[in-house]
């Protein structure tokens, strides 16, 4: 029976065991429709990996977290693996390179990769730091296989599979020719590996990144919080002269003014009755939810929006592509109140489409949701006319995660409620 990988697919760190798995003629299988941020948060994930992160594996003796772990099980399944190396010495540099490629690369490739994405803060000179450690790393690295094939031997072993693995964010998304180019026998060694039977059955084709991403735009920091840290920093004792006291007065900052939208008449439609509907309907979603929505929903209080990304063509690759709308749906936070809305990442191939429908509190987007979220300009918002029953039905079909949609699988569907 196969052991099962609980992870997204396209996951460079799941890709070890399931390499692994193919050189030592064991059976991994990915489970199957994983949510990423839901599938790893249920009670059950989380006593496998308290962490809530993935790879995790299920064996019979119970699971193993930590892909590099992972792999080291699914080879150790098949004795005298040679992924280990023929000797004791060869094994202890298979580990030594299987650590490099956890310290080394990983995390600088990392710290220059995921700021770029936008999962981690962007800061200039962090990068410049992960650059500096990525091309010392890289500097050893090619110097080691100036005159080697493999990292250890004369055939793959497991630090071959790890490093490759842990490189394979770095080509395919960051490190262009031009950042390669200044290390040859690196780059003629990546490419030898994906280029494996074994590799490429997982892998697939791998092309490499053709430019750098640029940095993610950053909101502006809440201006309220900037004048609570200004008093903060206030010297507390210094004596004020009355003049300046009585400026300062003048100057304290205002209550701070209401959103528009809570001074528009009051609708009907209870927002937070609808998102407990949406929630609680789990059988007969068409007749109960979809149908309580339309009986809801209020025209002159709220508006509909359809959403279409406008670079569907750079949605080549899958988790990116989801941790994309993942970070969209964060940065909205700051409208949870006025707001309700659905991204379909739409497509069994990439690229894949993203489209969203949005309900929001009066009868336009609103204005501060456009100024903060920097995503909200990457789409293109067409306002639904319910009067035409087509458009009407498409809202309903992407409120129910309808499939196929307009033709099409789906491969993710987040709500944001
Ligand atoms: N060192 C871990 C890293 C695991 C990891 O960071 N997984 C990411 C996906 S590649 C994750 O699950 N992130 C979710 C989270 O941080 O909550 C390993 O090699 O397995």
């Amino acid at each position: 029976m196969a052991l099962v990988l609980h992870s997204f697919p396209g996951n460079k760190n799941a890709f070890k065991a399931l390499i692994a798995a193919e050189y030592s003629g064991v059976k991994v299988e990915l489970t199957k429709n994983f949510e990423m941020g839901v599938s790893n948060k249920t009670p059950e994930f989380l006593k496998m990996n308290p962490l809530g992160k993935v790879p995790v594996l299920e064996t019979p003796d119970g699971a193993v977290f930590e892909s590099n772990a992972i792999a080291r099980y699914v080879a150790r399944l098949k004795d005298d693996n040679q992924l280990f190396g023929s000797s004791r010495i060869e094994n202890a540099h298979v580990e030594q390179w299987i650590d490099f490629a956890a310290t080394e690369i990983d995390s600088s490739v990392s710290r220059y990769l995921y700021p770029r994405l936008g999962f981690m803060p962007y800061v200039q000179t962090a990068e410049e730091t992960a650059i500096a450690s990525l091309k010392r790393a890289l500097g050893s690295l090619n110097t080691h296989l100036t005159s080697k094939t493999f990292l250890v031997g004369h055939s793959v072993t497991l630090a071959d599979v790890v490093l490759t693995c842990n490189l394979y964010p770095g080509f395919s998304y960051i490190l262009t020719k031009k950042f390669t180019s200044d290390f040859p026998h690196v780059e003629r060694y990546f490419w030898t590996m994906v280029n494996q039977p074994n590799f490429k059955k997982i892998m697939g084709d791998v092309k490499q990144a053709e430019s750098v991403p640029p940095v993610q735009k950053k909101a502006a920091p809440p201006k309220e919080a900037k004048a609570k840290d200004a008093k903060k920093e206030a010297p507390k004792e210094t004596p004020k002269p009355k003049v300046v006291e009585a400026q300062a007065e003048e100057e304290a900052p205002k209550p701070k003014p209401k959103n528009p939208l809570d001074l528009l008449p009051p609708s009907k439609m209870i927002l937070d009755d609808w998102k407990r509907l949406y929630s609680n309907t789990k059988t007969n979603f068409r007749e109960v939810a979809i149908k309580g929505f339309w009986d809801m929903y209020d025209p002159e209080g709220y508006s509909l929006w359809f959403c279409d990304y406008k670079y569907n063509e750079e949605n080549t690759v899958s988790f990116v592509t989801m941790n994309k709308v993942g970070g969209f749906l964060q940065r909205m936070d700051l409208c949870r109140k006025y707001a309700f809305g659905k991204m379909l990442v739409i497509g069994s191939e990439p690229p894949f489409k993203l489209k969203g429908l949005w309900l929001f509190r009066g009868q336009e987007v609103p204005k501060f949701v456009m100024d903060e979220v920097y995503d909200m300009e990457l789409y293109e918002w067409t306002k639904v006319d319910i009067t035409d029953e087509a458009q009407k039905e498409r809202v309903s079909a992407m409120i129910e995660d309808l499939e196929p949609f307009e033709g099409e699988a789906l491969l993710d569907a987040k709500c944001f409620k």
